[in-house]
C-alpha cells in the first residue's frame, strides 16, 4: 500500500479544543509517491482514550469500512458526544487496488461548553456612567488555591467588549480582540484555553483586562455604546484533578477590580497609557489589593454564548521602519515600507511624566505631515506616559491602526533609532493557502497588494477598511472578493462565522443586511442618512454568494444547508419586492466607485435578483429539494426573460451600455447563445473607446477578466491587466501602492488627494482580479460538480506580457500546483495534483510533450484536454500565437 495518511484535522482544524458543533466534520490528507493514487474506503474510530484506540476500539464511533472516496468533510455520526470532553481518533484507508493504509497517527479534540446552562458564573466588571466617553480599561483579579494535582484545566472565557487574560504573572493565549465582533444581542463566542501546564499546585491568581471594544466603544460612523455602556467578563476556570474530582472557579462577587495605566482603549480612537500608574504583579499571588474594589455585578446574558468558530486575530508578523527622518516640526516620521494593520511597539526612554504621542496614517500630505483627512472621526493615536525606569517598551492593547506612517512626538531628552519602532501585523489568522508569482514585477507588486488588502481587512469581520471611523463587514465587498481570498487563504471558518452575522441581521422579512453585524447600522442609513433601502444589489447577494463559494472551495455542505431557509428567504424577499421580477430603481449602491460609467440601479439590482436565484437553484439541486429546483429555476427564466425584454435592444445594447452591464449579463448567464457574442462585442468596444481601460465599480470589477477571457477576449483582458495608466490595477502600483486602494482616482497626478471622506488606502474590493489570476493566468480552478478541488481543472492561460506564472493552492486535499513558462513559443506546463483527486488539464496549441499517464479526452475550444490523476507532471506545447500586449 503506497498511500500514507497524514495531517488529520476536525473542522478543518489541528486538535481544536472547545467545540461546540454536535457532529464535528473530519478530513485527513493523503500522500504517495506513486502517481494516480486514489482512496476507495475508510474506516474512523473515535474514543475517550487513547487506550482503546490502541486496541482499535472506537466506542464513540466505528463508522466501520465505508467504501468512499471520501477524505474531507466527513461527518461524525457516532454517540453524542459530551460537553468538555477530550476524544481521540484515527482513520485508515483503502487505495483502488482494496490494499489497506496503517491506521493514521492519533488526532484529538475536546468538546466545549454545550449547554448554555452550564455556564456557572456571573458577569462582572464596573457598571459606567453612559456619559464617559473614555472611561479607562478595567483589571479583574482573583486568587485561588490549588491542594492536588491537576489532571486538566480548562479556562472558557467571554467578555461583552474585549478582554486579556494573565494567569500567574502572564498572558494567557496569543489572541487579541477576543471574544471577537458578533450582534451581542443575539450572540457571543466564547474562548476556550488549555492551561493546564501554567496552573500551580498552591496559590494561583487569575486576572483580566477588559476593554470597551465594540460592544460599548465606537463602531464605524454609528457612534458608541452600540450594544451596551458597561463592558462585563464571564469567565469559568474547569480543574479536573488527578483523583478524578472536580472544581471550578468562576467569575463572582469574589473578584476584585481596579483601573490601572490604560486611560481609555478604543477600536477607532486609539490608546492612551500612563506607565506611572501601572501595578506591577497584579497578575500574581501575593498581590497586595487593599485599594481594589468589588466587583459590580450585572445581570444574566440573553443572547446566546457559543464558540469561537473564525480563527483568533493575532500577531501574525513584525515588520520593521525602512526610513526614519526628523520633521520640520521636530517630531521622528518612520516609514513601515507597507501599508499595514496593527499597532507599533514603541522602544523608548525617557524622564517620568514625559508623553510621547504615536500617530499613524497610510500616506503623507507633504515630506514631513502625514495625510490624516482619511481618517474622518477616527483617531490613529497612542498616547504613552513614561514611567522613567531604563528603556519601556509599549504596545496598546485594545485599538488598531492602518498605516504605513508613524510619527513619534514628544521625545524632549533621548534620539530614537530606527529600531525604536516595530511594527504588528495583526489580523484574522485564516491560514495561508495560496501563493502566484508571475515574470512581471508590477503584476507581482499587485498581487502583493490584494494579499496585505485582505490581510489588513480580515479582522473578526470582512472590513472595508482599517483606518477611518468605519472598520465595518460591508457584504458587497466581502461577496466580490471572497473567491480571491479563498484562494489565498483557507476563509472557510471566517467566512461561516460571517455567515452567522450575516443571518443575525437579516430582517424578518428576509432582506439581509449591507453591513453584519449591522450595529446600528440600518436605523442610522434611515435616520441620518436618508437611505431607506432595507436591501441593497450586489451587498445582500452576499448571503447566498458567500455559502456557494465555501461549498466551491471547500466542499462545505453544512454551510449551505445551515443557511438554506436564509437564502431561500433572501430570494423570496427579492421577489416580493420586485414588479414583474423587474427590481425597482431605489437608492442602492450602484456599481459602487466606477468610473464615469453609472450603471442604472434597476439594471444592477434585477441581474443580482436573478444570479441569486440561479445561485439558490443550484444549491437546491446539490441539496436534493427537487421542488425548489423547479420552482426557482423557473423564477430565474422569468428573471432573464424581464431582463432582456426590458433593459436590452435588438442590436444588443444594455441599458446604461456601461462595461459593467455587458459583464454582469454575461456572467450571471441572462442572455442567449445569440445575444452573448453581441454584449461581448459592445463590451470590447467600450473598453477600446476608453483606451483599453477599464470603468467598472466594486460590482463590475470581480466579473471583469473572467468575462473577457470567457467570451474569447483573452488578450483584452491582460491588456487591463498590464495597463498602468489611469484607471488601472497597476496604476495604484506605479503610484507606489502597496495594498488595494478603494478607490481608482484615490491619488492622481492631476487632482492629488480625493474625496478625503471616502479615500482609504486599504480597501480590498478592487483587488477582486485575484481570483481571476488564480482561475485563469494560472488556471486553477474547481469542478462545481466535484467541489473543493476533488476534480481540479488545470487551465493555463499564457498571455499578456508573462513568459511565467507559478501557482499554489493548499486544498483539502493537499497542494496543487500550475506553474507554466513560455520560451519562445514553447509552452511548458508542471502540474502537481493531490492524492485522491484528479485534474483534467487544457492545454493551447500543438502537444511537443504530453506524459505518458495523461488520457486524451479530446478538443474543447481549440485546446486539448487530458485526464490525469494525482502526481507530478508536464505538458509541453507549441504555441502559434505568442500574445503580446503592447
Ligand atoms: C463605503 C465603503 C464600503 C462600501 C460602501 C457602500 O462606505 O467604501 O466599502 O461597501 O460604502
Amino acid at each position: 500500500m503506497s498511500i500514507v495518511i497524514k495531517r488529520l484535522r476536525v473542522e478543518s482544524l489541528d486538535q481544536p479544543i472547545g467545540l461546540d458543533t454536535e457532529q464535528p466534520r473530519f478530513s485527513w490528507l493523503l500522500d504517495s509517491e506513486l502517481q494516480s493514487q486514489r482512496q476507495s474506503a475508510y474506516r474512523i474510530l473515535v474514543a475517550s482514550n487513547t487506550d482503546l484506540l490502541q486496541q482499535d476500539i472506537g466506542e464513540y464511533w466505528d463508522s466501520g469500512e465505508v467504501v468512499s472516496d471520501r477524505s474531507v468533510q466527513v461527518i461524525y455520526q457516532g454517540n453524542p458526544l459530551q460537553a468538555e470532553l477530550r476524544y481521540y481518533w484515527k482513520v485508515k484507508v483503502w487505495d483502488e487496488t482494496g490494499a489497506a493504509s496503517e491506521w493514521s497517527s492519533i488526532g484529538q479534540w475536546t468538546m466545549g461548553i454545550l449547554d448554555q446552562n452550564d455556564w456557572k458564573g456571573e458577569w462582572i466588571g464596573q457598571s459606567l456612567d453612559p456619559e464617559i466617553e473614555f472611561p479607562p480599561s478595567l483589571y479583574l483579579r482573583k486568587e485561588f488555591v490549588i491542594d492536588r494535582p491537576v489532571k486538566r484545566a480548562t479556562l472558557y472565557g467571554t467578555a461583552l467588549g474585549v478582554y486579556e487574560l494573565h494567569l500567574n504573572g502572564s498572558r494567557v493565549g496569543d489572541e487579541y480582540f477576543a471574544p471577537g465582533w458578533t450582534d451581542y444581542a443575539v450572540r457571543t463566542q466564547y474562548q476556550t484555553f488549555d492551561i493546564t501546564a501554567s496552573i500551580q499546585v498552591g496559590g494561583n491568581a487569575i486576572g483580566a483586562i477588559l476593554g470597551t471594544g465594540w460592544y460599548a466603544g465606537q463602531v464605524g460612523m454609528m457612534g458608541r455604546e452600540i450594544y451596551g455602556t458597561s463592558p462585563a467578563l464571564l469567565l469559568q476556570l474547569h480543574i479536573q484533578f488527578e483523583d478524578g474530582s472536580n472544581h471550578h472557579i468562576v467569575t463572582d462577587e469574589t473578584w476584585t477590580m481596579n483601573t490601572g495605566p490604560i486611560q481609555y482603549s478604543d477600536m477607532l480612537k486609539g490608546e492612551s497609557y500612563d506607565a506611572r500608574k501601572e501595578t506591577p504583579d497584579w497578575d500574581r499571588t501575593g498581590f497586595n489589593e487593599s485599594d481594589w474594589q468589588k466587583v459590580y455585578r450585572f445581570e444574566r446574558y440573553v443572547g446566546k454564548l457559543v464558540s469561537q468558530i473564525d480563527p483568533p486575530i493575532r500577531i501574525t508578523e513584525s515588520i520593521n521602519p525602512v526610513k526614519m527622518w526628523m520633521t520640520k516640526q521636530g517630531t521622528y516620521l518612520f516609514d513601515m515600507g507597507q501599508n499595514m494593520v496593527g499597532w507599533v511597539k514603541l522602544q523608548v526612554q525617557g524622564l517620568t511624566g514625559t508623553q510621547i504621542t504615536v500617530s499613524h496614517a497610510e500616506m503623507l500630505q507633504d515630506e514631513d505631515t502625514l495625510y490624516i483627512e482619511n481618517l474622518r472621526r477616527a483617531d490613529q493615536k497612542d498616547i504613552y506616559i513614561l514611567k522613567g525606569e531604563g528603556i519601556e517598551t509599549f504596545e496598546p492593547h485594545f485599538t488598531f491602526h492602518g498605516f504605513r506612517y508613524v510619527e513619534v512626538e514628544g521625545l524632549l531628552d533621548s534620539e530614537l533609532t530606527l529600531g525604536s519602532v516595530t511594527g504588528r501585523v495583526v489580523h484574522s489568522d485564516t491560514p495561508s493557502t495560496g501563493s502566484l508569482e508571475t515574470s512581471d514585477d508590477m503584476v507581482n507588486r499587485l498581487i502583493s497588494n490584494i494579499r496585505w488588502g485582505q490581510r489588513g481587512n480580515y479582522l473578526s469581520v470582512p472590513t472595508d477598511c482599517p483606518q477611518r471611523d468605519e472598520r465595518l463587514g460591508w457584504t458587497g465587498d466581502a461577496q466580490i472578493f471572497i473567491r480571491t481570498a479563498s484562494y489565498n487563504m483557507d476563509v472557510s471558518r471566517f467566512f461561516a462565522k460571517f455567515m452567522e452575522d450575516m443571518t443575525d441581521g437579516q430582517t424578518p422579512d428576509g432582506a439581509f443586511p449591507d453591513v453584519a453585524p449591522d450595529a446600528g447600522w440600518f436605523e442610522f442609513k434611515q435616520k441620518v442618512v436618508k437611505w431607506f433601502a432595507p436591501d441593497n444589489a450586489g451587498w445582500g447577494d452576499a448571503g447566498v454568494i458567500i455559502p456557494w463559494t465555501l461549498y466551491l472551495m471547500y466542499e462545505d455542505r453544512t454551510i449551505l444547508e445551515t443557511n438554506y431557509d436564509a437564502m431561500k428567504r433572501w430570494v423570496e424577499y427579492l421577489k416580493a419586492n420586485s414588479t414583474d421580477r423587474i427590481r425597482p430603481d431605489y437608492a442602492n449602491y450602484g456599481d459602487w466607485l466606477s468610473i464615469n460609467a453609472d450603471t442604472p440601479k434597476d439594471v444592477l439590482a434585477t441581474a443580482y435578483f436573478a444570479y441569486s436565484t440561479a445561485i439558490f437553484v443550484r444549491i437546491a439541486k446539490v441539496l436534493g429539494y427537487a421542488d425548489d429546483v423547479i420552482e426557482y429555476s423557473a423564477l430565474f427564466e422569468e428573471i432573464r426573460t424581464a431582463f432582456v425584454r426590458t433593459y436590452m435592444d435588438e442590436k444588443g445594447i444594455i441599458q446604461g451600455d456601461t462595461q459593467t452591464v455587458y459583464v454582469l449579463a454575461l456572467y450571471f448567464g441572462l442572455l442567449s447563445e445569440e445575444m452573448k457574442p453581441l454584449a461581448a462585442k459592445r463590451l470590447e468596444e467600450l473598453i477600446q473607446q476608453n483606451g483599453n481601460h477599464l470603468s467598472t465599480g466594486f460590482l463590475g470589477v470581480g466579473y471583469l477578466l473572467p468575462v473577457l477571457t470567457e467570451n474569447g477576449l483573452e488578450e483584452l483582458a491582460y491588456s487591463l491587466l498590464h495597463q498602468d495608466t489611469f484607471p488601472s490595477w497597476l496604476y495604484s502600483v506605479k503610484q507606489g501602492a502597496t495594498t488595494i486602494w478603494e478607490r481608482w482616482d484615490g491619488w492622481t497626478e492631476e487632482a492629488g488627494f480625493q474625496n478625503p471622506g471616502m479615500n482609504s488606502f486599504n480597501h480590498y474590493s478592487l483587488g477582486s482580479v485575484g481570483e481571476w489570476m488564480y482561475r485563469y493566468m494560472a488556471g486553477i480552478d474547481v469542478d462545481s460538480e466535484q467541489p473543493g478541488f476533488k476534480h481540479i481543472v488545470i487551465h493555463p492561460r499564457p498571455g499578456g506580457k508573462l513568459t511565467y506564472v507559478k501557482a499554489n493552492v493548499e486544498s483539502g486535499y493537499g497542494l496543487i500546483s500550475s506553474s507554466w513558462q513560455l520560451n519562445d513559443g514553447l509552452f511548458s506546463l508542471q502540474v502537481s495534483i493531490p492524492v485522491n483527486t484528479t485534474a483534467t488539464i487544457h492545454m493551447d496549441g500543438t502537444s511537443v510533450r504530453v506524459p505518458d499517464e495523461a488520457v486524451k479526452m479530446g478538443m474543447e475550444n481549440g485546446k486539448h484536454t487530458y485526464q490525469i490523476g494525482s502526481g507530478n507532471y508536464e505538458f509541453i506545447s507549441q504555441i502559434e500565437k505568442v500574445m503580446k500586449v503592447t
